[in-house]
């Protein structure tokens, strides 16, 4: 799973890239390599376990992020930016927010600009199997299912604001549009306004757009990595912020690809693990290790909430808490999970 940080040239993409990963890849204009890396997820549940179990080891669950490189143009994408875009699984567009010098600032803008540029180009690659299709007459099917996508682009519309069925997300898959990927937004702002409510009709673009809009600061959260737990909380005070606006980011990042997490515990390790939401039981241990799911026999399920009150597994079974689930259970956000397997 790749989160790609995207947007134009200049809007503070590596600056939240370094900031998220401690990583120190070079800011400014210029740079054209994709950067990568794997970010934890902070998760108080984990914290909270192993509090709980005292454990060896504690695992976060983990996404990674590609900082992808505007390019050249200022409200335009290259061939080359569109292909590495293509790659990703879901987007983080991030606007420019502070004033780069020159005196004009656009989120919106940024944001609508970009948008014609994903549509302009699954338009010409819809456009473009069209032709064939409709010469050949080959798939009736398929041809409809694109026209229905041209129509929703001509409109200005994104892909992902179609409800498809899972047979035609199928049949689409190969294509990787840009406009039907997971979506969300930053906007990054100067020091100063760390704090400000957002701009209102930033606000009602992305309400109208059902997407999901942050804001933080690149330098000052840069600053808040570099420091001690105790001394970040005493920054994030002075400036009037509760927690870095990394890890708002990283719940939001979360939310947007549907994830889920699930919880095991016990001496060795505890740990978060990363689910589709809507995975059953059976996927959900074959995420652990694919015999897990082989030789499935049952899960044996404790809500976080119930442990964390209770604190043993048999002071959870007293209180009707403890629950044995089949491999058809569909696992929710926080349930603590033991599976039973034979192989
Ligand atoms: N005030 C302020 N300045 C920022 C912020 N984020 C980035 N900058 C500055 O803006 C300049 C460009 O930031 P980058 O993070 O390199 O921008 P980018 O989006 O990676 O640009 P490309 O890689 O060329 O696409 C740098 O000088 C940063 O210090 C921010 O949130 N607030
Ligand atoms: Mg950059």
């Amino acid at each position: 799973m790749k989160i790609g940080i995207v947007g134009f040239p200049g809007s503070g993409k590596t600056t939240l890239f370094n900031a998220l990963t401690g990583q120190n890849a070079p800011t400014g204009f210029g740079s054209s390599r994709v950067n990568l890396g794997a970010i934890k997820i902070p998760d108080r549940r984990v914290d909270r376990l192993a509090q709980i179990a005292d454990p060896r080891k504690l695992t976060y669950a983990e996404a990674t992020f590609a900082d992808v490189p505007g390019g050249r143009g200022k409200e335009s994408l290259d061939p080359q930016t569109i292909g590495r875009i293509r790659e990703m699984d879901a987007l983080v567009q991030v606007l420019r927010g502070f004033d780069d010098g020159t005196g004009d600032v656009g989120p919106l803008s940024e944001l609508t600009a970009f948008e014609a540029e994903l549509v302009l180009s699954d338009m010409q690659v819809i456009e473009k199997r069209l032709e064939k299709l409709r010469k050949d007459h080959s798939n009736p099917g398929f041809t409809k299912l694109l026209e229905r996508c041209l129509e929703q682009l001509n409109a200005e519309r994104p892909l992902r604001d179609i409800s498809f069925s899972e047979e035609d997300l199928k049949a689409l898959s190969g294509f990787a549009l840009l406009t039907a990927k997971p979506l969300m937004l930053v906007l990054s702002r100067p020091e100063s306004e760390a704090a400000s409510p957002l701009p209102s009709e930033l606000v009602s673009a992305a309400r109208a757009r059902h997407l999901e809009l942050i804001s933080l600061c690149g330098s000052v959260e840069a600053e808040i990595a570099t420091l001690s737990p105790q001394d970040q909380l005493e920054f994030l005070a002075a400036l009037g912020l509760e927690e870095p606006a990394s890890a708002r980011f990283l719940r939001a990042a979360f939310a947007m690809l549907d994830l889920i997490s699930f919880l095991t515990h016990g001496p060795d390790e505890c740990r978060a693990w990363p689910i589709r939401r809507g995975s059953t039981a059976v996927v959900a241990a074959g995420v652990i290790h694919s015999d897990i799911a082989r030789g499935f026999i049952r899960a044996e399920v404790i809500k976080f909430d119930d442990l964390d009150r209770f604190l043993t597994e048999a002071a959870c079974k007293e209180a009707g808490k403890f629950r044995v689930e089949g491999r058809d259970y569909v696992v929710q956000d926080g349930d603590i999970c033991h599976f039973r397997f034979n192989v």
